[in-house]
């Protein structure tokens, strides 16, 4: 028996089936910030206002297939066992592939990870185990390739036949935000499609407590020209245009931003009326610069920490107008504390 199939049967994950229901008990955590840091003190009160869906952004949540309000807070920690004193974190993701509406006339076939554009974030410490159990249930040739170091055994470029599952396993490092993706060629048009998902590796010892969301990027090339006509924020276009992202003022915001847009060689990020302060890839613990508008190449991501002093609604959206109006764009909601 080779060494990934034993460690598949080892997982129990010896029948795709298997792997499929695993994925509905898979832990998904919110912020974090709910736990004490390591020196033992209390975490500071983190607000997260309740976002008031409107009955027409729940109709547009189920009929278009897409759910950016769980997208935008929602954390993968895996399954968490310890082996030999380190921590483990055990991960399933399977490739799948579904239609989406991402708007009243436009369907769009989607290659994904765990049925949903983008992926599940997910999160681990630096120098914990990572384990994936990846299933390719997508019905192409489908890999995942993570960003930041491992091995070159697991650097994700083998393509894994429709059918077939691997194991992926490394140590997360560096801290800081990365990203996965099929790097199955074509790979434009496999990310174009949405095989892809933010992975965020925390430093040792903790930021300090915020309200963390994830934005992440992405366009749609709907007509298979190689070029985006639609744009969006964690999958669905204008979404949270539709339905502001309600946020507490004088509270410490830490945006995590990926740009995962193809064919469009940059997209930049801005917010309205505020200055934000950017961790480059979320690879240090104080801030490089401070700017209302980043330029981010494709695959590039950062922190951005920013505070909103006054109430009222903000615009962000990138600074590249004609993806901002095909659906790149949204509002924060800052509500009074
Ligand atoms: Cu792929």
């Amino acid at each position: 028996m080779d060494r990934q199939r034993r460690k598949i049967l080892e997982l129990g994950l010896g029948g795709i089936g298997l792997i499929g229901s695993a994925i509905a008990c898979s832990p998904i955590a919110t912020n974090r910030n709910s736990e004490s840091d390591k020196s033992g003190n209390p975490p500071k009160k983190v607000v997260i206002p309740p976002i008031d869906i409107s009955a027409a952004s729940q109709e547009r949540i189920k009929t278009s297939g897409l759910d950016p309000i769980s997208a935008l807070r929602e954390f993968d920690y895996g399954k968490v066992t310890q082996e030999n004193g380190r921590t483990v974190r055990e991960f399933q993701l399977t490739a799948q592939s579904k239609t989406v509406k991402l708007n009243a006339s436009t369907d769009f076939i989607t290659w994904n990870v765990n049925d949903r554009v983008p992926g599940p974030t997910l999160r681990a410490t630096e120098g914990d185990r990572i384990r994936i159990a990846f299933a390719n249930q997508g019905g192409h040739a489908h890999s995942l390739h993570f960003h930041g170091e491992h091995p070159s055994e697991m650097d994700g470029v083998k393509p894994i036949r429709n059918g077939a599952a691997t194991i992926y396993e490394f140590d997360a490092m560096p801290y800081g935000v990365h990203l996965y993706h099929c790097h199955v060629a074509p790979v434009a048009r496999h990310i174009g499609k949405g095989l892809y998902g933010m992975f965020i590796i925390d430093p040792p010892k903790p930021r300090p407590p915020a309200d963390e969301l994830v934005l992440i990027m992405g366009g749609y090339d709907i007509d298979g020209d190689g070029r985006n006509e639609m744009y969006a924020f964690n999958g669905l276009p204008h979404f949270y245009m539709q339905q502001p992202i309600a946020v507490q003022q004088n509270q410490l915001l830490r945006l995590y931003v990926l740009n995962m847009i193809e064919f469009d060689p940059v997209a930049t990020f801005h917010v309205h009326a505020n200055m934000f302060q950017v961790y480059r890839t979320g690879r240090g613990m104080s801030p490089s610069e401070e700017t209302d508008v980043i330029t981010m190449g494709t695959a590039e991501r950062h922190i951005l920490e920013l505070t909103y002093r006054f109430t009222g609604k903000y615009m962000f959206h990138p600074h590249q107008d004609t993806i901002a109006e095909a659906g790149c764009m949204g509002l924060f909601d800052v509500i009074a504390s």
